[in-house]
C-alpha cells in the first residue's frame, strides 16, 4: 500500500474502502436504514458490542464512516462523527461533555444559533456560560470558575472575522483541565488545524466549504477516539442528530475539490477585500488577509490564509446598507457560506438575529455590518457587481 500525507491527496483518498464486489471508483451509497443479521445471536452480539458490524444507520453506516475517516485524517485527529447539521455537531459535542451545574467559557461573538444554544437552551438545563472577548486573555482567565468544563470558540469569528490565538487558548485549556472546542467552519482543515495548537475537539458545519455546493446541511465532530466514542454512544445515539448517508455521500464528492476551491475562495476574497478597503465609500473592512487587520500576523502561522468570508461597513446609513445589498445581482442575498455562488447577508437581522441589540454591540456586530461569502466566480465580475452597488448608494 502506498503512503501519502499531502492534504490534496487525503481529501480524495483518506478513508477510502475499496469495493471488492464491483470495483466501484466512487464511494458506494449505502442508502439503508437497517442492516440484516445472520442470526438472532449475531444481532445480540452486535448490540452488546461483542462483534463489530453495522446495526442501524442512526448508530453507523458505511458511507458515513468513510466521511468520518476522511475528516479525521484531514484534521489530524483520531476519529470523527458526522452529524445531521452543524448545530447538531455543536449540541452533541457540548451535551456529551456537560451536565447540569457545569460552566462554559465562550467567545462573545459566535454564530447566532450557537449563541442561543448556549444562552437560552443550556441555561434551561442549568449549564451556564460566560461570554468573553477572547482577544483579551485576562478576561478569559477572569471568567474561569471552579465548575468550568469547556472553552468554546470560532476563529475567525462568524460574522466579523475576529481571530483568536489558538496556541494561547490550547495552553490555557490544558493548564486548567478544560475541554477546548473550536468551530473550524470558516477555514476548514486546509487552512487551519486546531489540533496543532492542542485543541481537543474540532467541529464544522459541513454545510459550508466541506461540501461546497450548497445542497446539503450537515456537520462533523473530530477528536480523540475516546471522545468520539463517547459522543456517538450518548448524545448521537440517544438524541439522534445523525447524518443521512445520502448527505454524507454528497460531502464525500464535494470534499475532493476542497483544496483547489479554498485556494480560489481565498484569492478572490483577498482581491475583493483590497478593492473594498481602498474605496472611500467603505468605512471598514474585516478580513484577516489585510495588513490593517489586527490578526494579520497569524497568516502563514496559525492559519495558512484568511479564507473566503469577509465583512465590511459602508459609510452611510442603515438604509443605504440594505439598499447596497438589494442592488447586488451576482451576489445572491442568502445566509450560509462556502458555496461556489457568492452570497451576501446582513448579520444583525439574519444570522445573528438571536442576539439582543446590546449583546450584538458587545460582540462587535454593528447594524451596518454586511457579510459576504466570496464564491468561485471570476473576481472581475464580482468586483463589477460591487462597483455598481457602491455607485447606487453614493
Ligand atoms: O447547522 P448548520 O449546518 O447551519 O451550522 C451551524 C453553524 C455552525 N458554526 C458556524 C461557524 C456556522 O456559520 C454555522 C451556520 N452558519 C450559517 C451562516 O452563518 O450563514 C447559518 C445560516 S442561518
Amino acid at each position: 500500500m502506498s503512503s501519502y500525507n499531502h492534504f490534496e491527496t487525503l481529501v480524495i483518498h483518506a478513508g477510502e474502502n475499496p469495493d471488492h464486489q464491483y470495483g466501484c471508483l466512487s464511494t458506494p451509497l449505502y442508502q439503508t436504514s437497517t442492516f440484516v443479521f445472520d442470526s438472532a445471536q449475531q444481532g445480540g452480539r452486535r448490540f452488546a458490542g461483542e462483534e463489530q458490524g453495522y446495526i442501524y444507520t442512526r448508530l453507523g453506516n458505511p458511507t458515513t464512516r468513510q466521511l468520518e475517516e476522511r475528516l479525521a485524517a484531514l484534521e489530524g485527529m483520531e476519529d470523527a462523527a458526522a452529524t445531521a447539521t452543524g448545530m447538531g455537531a455543536v449540541a452533541a459535542t457540548l451535551m456529551a461533555n456537560l451536565r447540569s451545574g457545569d460552566h462554559i467559557i465562550a467567545a462573545n461573538a459566535v454564530y447566532g444559533c450557537t449563541y442561543s444554544l448556549l444562552t437560552e437552551q443550556f441555561a434551561r438545563y442549568g449549564i451556564t456560560t460566560t461570554l468573553v472577548d477572547m482577544s483579551d486573555h485576562q478576561a478569559i482567565e477572569d471568567a474561569l470558575q471552579e465548575n468550568t468544563k469547556v472553552i468554546f470558540l470560532e476563529t475567525p469569528v462568524n460574522p466579523n472575522l475576529v481571530v483568536f490565538d489558538l496556541d494561547w487558548i490550547g495552553r490555557f485549556a490544558k493548564n486548567n483541565q478544560l475541554i477546548s472546542v473550536v468551530d473550524n467552519t470558516f477555514l476548514t482543515p486546509y487552512l487551519q488545524r486546531p489540533k496543532d495548537f492542542g485543541i481537543d475537539l474540532v467541529i464544522h458545519s459541513a454545510t459550508k466549504y466541506l461540501n461546497g455546493h450548497g445542497d446539503v446541511v450537515a456537520g462533523i465532530i473530530c477528536g480523540s477516539a475516546a471522545q468520539i466514542e463517547n459522543i456517538k454512544m450518548t448524545t448521537l445515539k440517544d438524541m439522534g442528530a445523525t447524518i443521512s448517508p445520502h448527505d454524507a455521500w454528497l460531502i464525500l464528492r464535494g470534499i475532493k475539490t476542497l483544496a483547489i476551491r479554498m485556494d480560489r475562495h481565498c484569492s478572490n476574497a483577498q482581491q475583493i477585500a483590497e478593492f473594498l478597503e481602498q474605496d472611500s465609500r467603505v468605512a471598514r473592512v474585516f478580513y484577516p488577509g489585510l495588513p490593517s487587520h489586527s490578526a494579520y500576523h497569524h497568516i502563514g502561522k496559525q492559519m495558512k490564509a484568511a479564507g473566503g468570508v469577509l465583512a465590511f461597513e459602508l459609510e452611510g446609513s442603515f438604509e443605504q446598507s440594505l439598499a447596497f445589498i438589494n442592488t447586488l445581482s451576482l451576489f445572491k442575498i442568502a445566509v450560509s457560506l462556502g458555496d461556489a455562488e457568492s452570497l451576501v447577508q446582513h448579520p444583525a437581522s439574519m444570522t445573528h438575529s438571536p442576539y439582543s441589540p446590546e449583546a450584538r454591540a458587545k460582540a462587535g456586530i454593528s447594524d451596518n455590518l454586511i457579510r459576504i461569502s466570496v464564491g468561485l466566480e471570476h473576481v472581475e465580475d464580482l468586483i463589477s457587481d460591487l462597483k455598481i452597488a457602491l455607485k447606487e448608494i453614493s
